[in-house]
């Protein structure tokens, strides 16, 4: 489809994101302690390669390079997260002033770039010494959080307006904690929505905290949402996609919502409920400036008697094109997931704060990587993205996931995403064909009025 700027207002937000442990390494510098990520790399089997973020794409030294690179796509802000053990590398101590020094840097590098800082407190690096009193299923996590946030922005806040607080509550919750393929490496559901319920909270405790050190503040969370429908017309298919919508979608946009947590879901789990004590539900609903939407694929959902925790299973559909991680390729989709998500909530102006694929990349005998594929992707989720804003969709701004090939977690180096090729062995950085068609997109400047 023909798209260009000028079809998205002058003001909607371009840019590109990343996370601390999937691209910083450095994980020795600058007095950095252990995160959980760190540890469960250890475990024999858990990353596809045996690989760890430990050295990554080594941002931790080469940032202005990259930076340079933000700079030069003409993205105008750049979405990025602090590694908590950088900043509390030990318990009980004072906050480490080597690692605010670098996020200092890291921020005054973007500022000097025209590049607007988006700062996630918490993409997924919990220090391990957390780790080791409970992590997210003990509520003192939750204001060990706040004081990080507290810190964070006392630090920061007068350069940076927009925060983040958790990045996907869901993938920390079922991925870490019940399906055991993320750090922790836990497997236990009533554990899982334990997590969820905390990591909730500590967005509802973190909020007063930035909006106190950052009166003009933005705030929000990002949460990996998805589009669903039933495997069939059977009632038992459609309840069961409900059923899945609950712990997938509704479990965090409700309670955000001032809604509390499903009632169906709740009945469901009874046995694992987690422990909400008064006043948690209030604090979680704080009002927020913003909705980050990260998306990447629909899901088919079909009932499957037995299946714990809720007898719910995705289906896959035959005939549709999918990226190297098996994703179906669904740009409809997002259209879809922006008109729910306002049709069913009263929710602040949405962003997407992530989007992107992963493709077989391979660099041509030219040197150059033609992925025409993420190329193809990126052009039709922006399309779709332009259409639903014309049907009255309040989408305020796009971050391409992901500046940089990075360290993709469980997959380790096998999976790229980003916009740049990374050579791991040499560190060398080179734009793909689908970070040129970003560019040139970015460069056509919207016209007037
Ligand atoms: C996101 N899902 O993870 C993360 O925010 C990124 O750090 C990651 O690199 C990127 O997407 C690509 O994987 C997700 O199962 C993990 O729905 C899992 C899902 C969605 C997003």
């Amino acid at each position: 489809p023909a798209i260009a700027r000028s079809d998205f207002a002058r003001d909607f937000l371009w840019g590109c994101a990343t996370s601390s442990y999937q691209i910083e390494g450095g994980v020795r510098a600058g007095g950095r302690g252990d995160s959980i990520w760190d540890r469960f790399c250890e475990q024999p089997g858990a990353i596809r390669d045996g690989s760890s973020g430990a050295v990554a794409c080594d941002h931790y030294h080469r940032w202005p390079e990259d930076l340079d690179l933000g700079r030069d796509l003409g993205l105008n802000a750049y979405r990025f997260s602090i590694a908590w053990p950088r900043i509390f590398p030990e318990p009980g101590a004072r906050p480490n002033p080597q690692g605010l020094d670098f996020y200092s840097r890291l921020v005054d590098g973007m500022l000097e770039r025209g590049l607007q800082p988006w700062l996630t407190l918490y993409h997924w690096d919990l220090p391990q010494h957390l780790q080791e009193r409970g992590g997210w299923n003990e509520r003192d996590t939750v204001h060990a959080f706040a004081e990080f946030a507290d810190v964070v922005s006392a630090h920061l806040g007068d350069r940076v307006k927009h925060w983040i607080t958790h990045n996907e509550p869901w993938c920390t919750a079922i991925h870490g904690h019940f399906e055991g393929v993320h750090a922790p490496g836990v497997k236990d559901f009533r554990t899982a929505l334990q997590v969820a319920h905390h990591v909730l909270l500590s967005h509802g405790l973190a909020l007063p905290a930035i909006r106190a050190n950052v009166p003009d503040a933005q705030a929000g969370i990002a949460l990996s949402l998805h589009p669903l429908s039933a495997a069939s017309d059977r009632p038992e298919d459609i309840a069961a996609c409900v059923r899945h919508d609950g712990l997938r979608n509704r479990w965090f946009l409700d309670p955000l919502h001032g809604r509390g947590y499903p009632a169906d879901i709740l009945e469901r789990c009874a046995a694992d409920a987690p422990a909400v004590l008064a006043g948690d539900l209030e604090a979680i609903a704080a009002p927020t400036d913003f909705l980050g939407v990260n998306y990447y694929f629909p899901e088919i959902i079909a009932h499957a008697p037995g299946a714990a925790p809720l007898e719910a299973r995705v289906v896959a559909r035959e005939d549709v094109a999918r990226t190297a991680f098996g994703w179906e390729v669904a740009p409809d989709g997002l259209g879809a997931l922006i008109r729910r998500i306002e049709a069913d909530y009263d929710c602040a102006p949405i962003y997407i704060t992530e989007n992107g694929s992963t493709w077989d990349d391979v660099v041509g005998a030219d040197g150059q990587i033609d992925d025409h594929q993420r190329r193809d992707y990126l052009v039709r989720h922006l399309a779709a993205l332009r259409d639903t804003i014309a049907q009255g969709s309040r989408v305020k701004g796009y971050f391409a996931w992901s500046l940089l090939d990075n360290f993709e977690w469980a997959e380790g180096y096998t999976r790229r995403f980003g916009l740049t090729h990374v050579d791991f062995a040499t560190q060398q950085r080179r734009l793909k064909r689908s970070g040129q068609w970003y560019r040139a997109f970015l460069k056509l400047e919207p016209q007037q009025g």
